[in-house]
């Protein structure tokens, strides 16, 4: 997230604007013009003017604010069509995962990669994520689980961020599979990874946040509280893959014993889980993609989500093994057909509920001090958004105060 290109300051003013409430509660519209200054929102409201503007009609289009995808692995090397084929012919995720394959065959071809040839192959995945009004996107490392490569990882996620009119934020994941070199030594993997691995990428400032893969095919709890522990040594918020494949609590003790910004997936989250993340303030992140993807059929608890207020963020997970998914838009449409979000839920989870998953409060919205980050989309009604799928409806994008 460092190192932002600066662009010249400008004022915009969108006039005709379409915005969504952006609450639980429904999708009625406003007419509005939106001011922008350099990077900021200024004033949005009827009446709004602003001297010497550039302007701009919206004729009456949708506008949110930029959509933020909070989860992905953008950056990888290779890919697992072979392992999607054996997926059909009736292997299991986990059996695909325990027999060697899954994280691990990826993590030899992200190895083996260059810097250049891994920034280069994200590449179209991150232009896709662009042309369809993504204006933040968390990458997070976990195919190198050594030191160099995982390195390597975030190195690339930044440059593309600083190379692209997009706000990239970085996720450590050293704790996603245990590498081969280590086999039947996961503790001493964890201590690696809290060690060493996690000292060298803050060294480097290379992450915004820590994250790990709680599961029977990931890491026990005492193992992730051990990288959290190391996480919050280094001042890094954490978040957790978590209650994905079985229940190991994860959510909850990454909510009640570290303030998690966020758990992630949550299929088999109980109702003490749920309860700790309300306390905390830990943001659920559904991934619908891995749900259709892995052909899931347990729901994680929506009604529980929705009965204890926790907020609820949809991210494409955008991943080579569950869920190779590059499109925001299209989680939309699968959160709302797959998971019963209504349209507005689905729109704040890709705006206001991702930035808190980010622990960002400076965007997500369309309101003064906001920063100047929107979609303006050839739709009508939030509602659209998640409707149609396999074409583009985005019209306009601004990041930065820049169309
Ligand atoms: N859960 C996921 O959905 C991704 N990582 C994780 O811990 C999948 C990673 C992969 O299969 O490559
Ligand atoms: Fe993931």
């Amino acid at each position: 997230m460092t190192s932002q290109p600066t662009l010249p300051a400008r004022r915009l003013l969108l006039r005709n604007a379409r915005v969504a409430p952006m609450t639980t509660g429904g999708t009625e519209t406003q007419l509005a013009q939106i001011a922008t200054e350099g990077d900021t929102i200024t004033a949005v409201g009827p009446d709004v003017q602003l001297e010497g503007a550039e302007t701009f009609d919206c004729q009456g289009r949708l506008v949110t604010p930029g959509l933020i995808d909070c989860h992905t692995h953008l950056v990888y090397g290779g890919d697992r069509a072979r392992e999607f084929e054996l997926r059909l012919e009736g292997a299991s995720y986990e059996e695909i995962a325990k027999a060697g394959g899954g994280i691990l065959s990826t993590v030899s071809h992200t190895r083996a990669a260059s810097e250049d040839a891994l920034y280069a192959q994200a590449l179209p995945r991150l232009q896709a994520f662009l042309a369809e009004g993504v204006t933040t996107l968390e990458i997070k490392s976990g195919y190198g689980l050594d030191i160099e490569t995982e390195l390597k990882m975030l190195r690339v996620a930044r440059r593309l961020g600083r190379d692209h009119p997009v706000t990239i934020t970085t996720t450590f994941l050293g704790a996603h599979a245990l590498p081969p070199e280590y086999k039947d030594r996961a503790d001493d993997y964890i201590d690696l990874v809290a060690g060493p691995m996690m000292q060298a990428v803050a060294d480097e400032g290379l992450a915004d946040a820590v994250d790990v893969f709680c599961e029977g095919i990931g890491f026990t709890p005492d193992q992730t509280r051990r990288v959290f522990a190391a996480a919050k040594a280094h001042n890094l918020p954490v978040k957790i893959h978590a209650e994905q494949l079985s229940n190991l609590s994860g959510a909850h003790l990454a909510a009640a014993e570290f303030q998690a910004l966020s758990a992630d997936h949550l299929e088999h989250l109980d109702e003490a889980g749920v309860k700790a993340m309300k306390a905390a303030g830990t943001v659920a992140v559904l991934l619908p993609g891995a749900f259709y993807f892995l052909r899931d059929t347990q729901l994680p608890p929506l009604d529980l989500l929705r009965q204890h207020d926790v907020p609820m963020a949809v991210a494409t997970d955008c991943n080579p093994g569950s869920s190779p998914m590059n499109s925001l838009v299209l989680a939309i449409n699968m959160a709302c057909t797959l998971f019963r979000l209504t349209p507005s839920e689905a729109l704040l989870g890709v705006t206001r509920h991702a930035a808190q998953a980010l622990g960002l409060a400076d965007r997500g919205q369309i309101a003064p001090g906001q920063r100047a980050d929107l979609a303006v989309w050839d739709l009508e009604d939030p509602a659209q958004l998640g409707y149609r799928f396999g074409i583009n409806p985005l019209w306009k994008r601004i990041w930065n105060g820049n169309l």
